[in-house]
């Protein structure tokens, strides 16, 4: 009898016509009900998992009595409760590194569109707004030898460090839980305090993942620590920053602007977020090319056949951060 599997989330096409070759496949379909419950019951019988963007914990996975693994097609593992995955002999396994270098681009391109206004001068432009040479409304701050700070210098955080220090001749900073020589003097970064970094840099990314020691990290006072000119920019998780006080922030041009791909809610379709001209908007699109997402699938699928055919996945998440 075929093994089943249960894939949760949308993923690569070919992956799944791969899955249905091998498995009993059941997709959860949000067209269909509640989500939770669907987890719920089709895991009951579930010997694999396999997507990305639920939570999965001991509510909807309490009767997944024959559940082998999990196979998250994403780096962070937030979603999950890795410690009652533990305790039940659940392999929850990830897919780091093959989105590194993506994600790290569009960290940059949050960073650049922040800092020029891209959005808010193309949404002008397009209005016929454009009547004379550019002034001081129309104004962006200068990218080229400024300060990036960087909030986690895992391996997201360095590929940004690198596009900043190779490509735009920038000073890095950066804050972690402990420092990184060897990766730091790569980049000749320099570590420093969270509040230091904060005062210093003209650019700030947050890269962390998502843990107890990380969650509203950023609030109004390290926001207030932040200069009138500095751009903050979130690839990590939103709960890392308390959005109200960086609604607020921007409203009052304490800081000069924001990127986001992340949100404390998501996926979010009304904030005032969007009614902030300095504030970049994008919807969780840090892996989310055709490549990136397809390598991302290939490693999640193969890590959940690992498990299921009895040997030790891959990328295997041992224990919460
Ligand atoms: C995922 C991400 O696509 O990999 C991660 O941790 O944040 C993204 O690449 C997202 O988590 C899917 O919901």
């Amino acid at each position: 009898m075929k093994k089943k599997v249960v894939v949760f989330s949308q993923i690569d096409n070919e992956i799944l016509m791969r899955l249905e070759q091998q498995y009993h496949v059941v997709q959860i379909n949000p067209k269909k009900g509640d989500i939770n419950q669907q987890i719920l019951e089709e895991s009951r019988d579930a010997d694999g998992m396999i997507g990305a963007g639920r939570r999965l914990n001991e509510s909807n996975l309490k009767h997944a009595e024959k559940l082998k693994i999990i196979s998250s097609v994403s780096v962070g593992y937030d979603n999950y409760d890795v410690s009652y995955l533990n305790q039940k002999h659940i392999w929850l396994t990830h897919t780091p590194h093959v989105l590194t270098e993506t994600t790290a681009d569009l960290a940059f391109t949050l960073l650049m569109s922040a800092a020029r206004k891209v959005p808010s001068l193309d949404a002008w432009m397009k209005q016929g707004q454009w009547s004379r040479t550019a002034g001081p409304e129309q104004f962006g701050v200068d990218i080229y030898g400024k300060t990036l700070g960087i909030i986690g210098l895992g391996s997201i955080g360095a590929a940004i460090a690198r596009r900043g220090f190779y490509g735009f001749n920038m000073n890095v900073l950066y804050h972690n839980r402990h420092e990184k020589l060897e990766i730091a003097e790569q980049f000749k970064a320099e570590f420093c305090s969270l509040d230091d970094l904060l005062s210093r840099s003209d650019f700030v990314v947050i890269a962390v993942d998502l843990n107890a020691a990380s969650k509203s990290l950023i609030g109004a006072r390290e926001l207030q620590l932040m200069q009138p000119h500095a751009v903050l920019v979130n690839i990590s998780r939103g709960s890392v920053v308390d959005e109200k006080a960086l609604i607020d922030a921007l409203k009052s041009r304490s800081i000069f602007a924001a990127g986001l791909d992340v949100y404390e809610k998501e996926p979010l379709q009304a904030s005032e977020l969007f009614e902030l001209d300095n504030a970049v908007t994008l919807p969780h699109v840090g892996s989310a090319t055709a490549q990136t997402r397809k390598r991302m699938a290939e490693l999640a699928y193969e890590n959940l056949v690992d498990a299921l055919e009895g040997r030790q996945p891959r990328y295997a998440v041992k224990k919460a951060d």
